[in-house]
C-alpha cells in the first residue's frame, strides 16, 4: 500500500523542482529590475525568499545525487540529513512566499493574458515531467548517490537494527520503560484487556518490513510480535484503531488495517532496544516511519474515522 502514491508524489515534487530551476533564466530580468530599485522591506523579503528557495533546491538536489549526510551532526534528535535541511528551508520559505505573492498582486497580468499563461504553464509542466522521467530512467541506468527507494530514501542499517538511526519527532524523546510494571491496554467494545511484557513476547507473528523515515533513510528488518487483529475481539466493531505511546504520541488507522499491523517486541531476532521502541512498537508495512509508533501502551478501537487526526504527529 502507498508505494504507488509515494512514487507519484516524489515524481511530481521532483518535476516541480525542475520547473522552478528552469524558470530562473527567464526571471533574471525581473529580478535585476527589482534589485535596481531602492531597498525596501519587500525587497529584503524577496531576497531572503530567493536565498531560502535556492538553499532548499540545492539541498534537495544534493539529497538525490550526493552524499547522504551533513557530517554526523544531530539536530533536536533528528538525523540532520540533506533532506531535513531541504524540508526546513522549504518550511521557512512558506510564510515569505505567501507574503511575496500577496505583496506583488498588482504585478499580475490582465485576464486576457490567461490563455497564453495557461499554455506556458502547460508546456513548462510537460517539459519538467519529461525531464524527471529522463532523470529517473538515467539514474537507474547509471546509479548516482547509492541505493535509493522510490521515496528517495537511502538504505541504512538493513538487518542490523543497532546501525539503524533512532528517530523521534522533535516533540518526543526516548522514555525509559520498566517492563515489569508496563502493561499494554487493549480497548475494544467497552472491554479493557491488559497484557504484560512476558505475555506479549510469547507471540511469534513475523513480518519483514521496511521502515522508511521522511528524514531520508530506510531499513529492511525482520520484525516479530503480534498482529493487532489477534489482540482484538473477533466480532470487534468500530471505524478505526488508535495506537498510543507512553509519551502520548499516537496515530490512528482504519480498523481494516489491524490484520497487517504488527505490534513488535523483537527485531532481527533480539529484543527491541529502548531507542527502537522497547517494550513494544508498531510495524506499519507500506507506511512512512512516523506511523510506526514506539513504546506503545494503548491500542483502542472506536468510531472516529481514521483520518480525523493531524496529517503529521503534532503532540
Ligand atoms: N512514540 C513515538 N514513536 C515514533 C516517533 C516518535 O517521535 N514518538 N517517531 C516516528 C518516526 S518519525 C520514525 S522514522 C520512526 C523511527 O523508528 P526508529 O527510531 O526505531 O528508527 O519511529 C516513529 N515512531
Ligand atoms: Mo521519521
Amino acid at each position: 500500500m502507498g508505494t504507488g502514491w509515494n512514487a507519484l508524489a516524489t515524481a511530481v515534487h521532483g518535476a516541480a523542482g525542475i520547473a522552478v530551476v528552469s524558470l530562473v533564466p527567464w526571471k533574471q530580468a525581473i529580478v535585476r529590475a527589482g534589485l535596481a530599485k531602492r531597498w525596501s522591506a519587500s525587497m529584503v523579503g524577496a531576497v531572503a525568499l530567493a536565498v531560502l528557495l535556492g538553499g532548499a533546491l540545492a539541498s534537495g538536489i544534493v539529497h538525490v545525487i550526493g552524499p547522504r549526510r551533513v557530517g554526523d551532526a544531530s539536530l533536536l534528535g533528528l538525523d540532520l540529513a540533506f533532506l531535513s535541511v531541504h524540508v526546513a528551508l522549504a518550511v521557512l520559505a512558506l510564510p515569505l512566499l505567501a507574503w511575496h505573492v500577496v505583496a506583488r498582486r498588482g504585478y499580475l497580468t490582465p485576464p486576457d493574458d490567461a490563455r497564453r499563461r495557461l499554455l506556458q504553464a502547460g508546456t513548462l509542466g510537460a517539459a519538467a515531467g519529461a525531464a524527471t522521467l529522463a532523470l529517473q530512467v538515467g539514474s537507474r541506468l547509471a546509479p548516482v548517490g547509492g541505493d535509493r527507494r522510490v521515496t528517495g530514501s537511502h538504505e541504512l542499517g538493513t538487518d542490523d537494527p543497532a546501525a539503524m538511526p533512532v528517530v523521534q519527532w522533535f516533540t518526543d524523546a526516548v522514555p525509559s520503560v520498566d517492563a515489569s510494571t508496563w502493561r499494554l491496554v487493549v480497548r475494544a467494545g467497552g472491554i479493557d484487556r491488559r497484557l504484560g511484557h512476558g505475555e506479549l513476547a510469547d507471540f511469534v507473528d513475523a513480518n519483514r518490513a521496511t521502515l522508511d523515515c521522511t528524514g531520508g533513510w530506510y531499513a529492511d528488518q525482520d520484525w516479530e510480535g503480534v498482529r493487532l487483529a489477534r489482540l482484538l475481539p473477533h466480532d470487534v466493531r468500530g471505524r478505526s484503531v488508535v495506537v498510543r505511546s507512553v509519551t502520548g504520541y499516537d496515530r490512528r488507522f482504519p480498523l481494516g488495517d489491524a490484520d497487517r499491523l504488527l505490534l513488535a517486541t523483537r527485531v532481527g531476532g533480539a529484543e527491541l532496544s529502548p531507542g527502537h521502541g522497547f517494550p513494544a512498537r508498531l510495524v506499519a508495512p507500506g507506511r512512512r516511519g512516523f506511523w510506526w509508533v514506539k513504546w506503545v501502551e494503548e491500542v483502542a478501537v472506536d468510531d472516529t474515522p481514521w483520518w480525523w487526526q493531524p496529517p503529521f504527529p503534532l503532540q
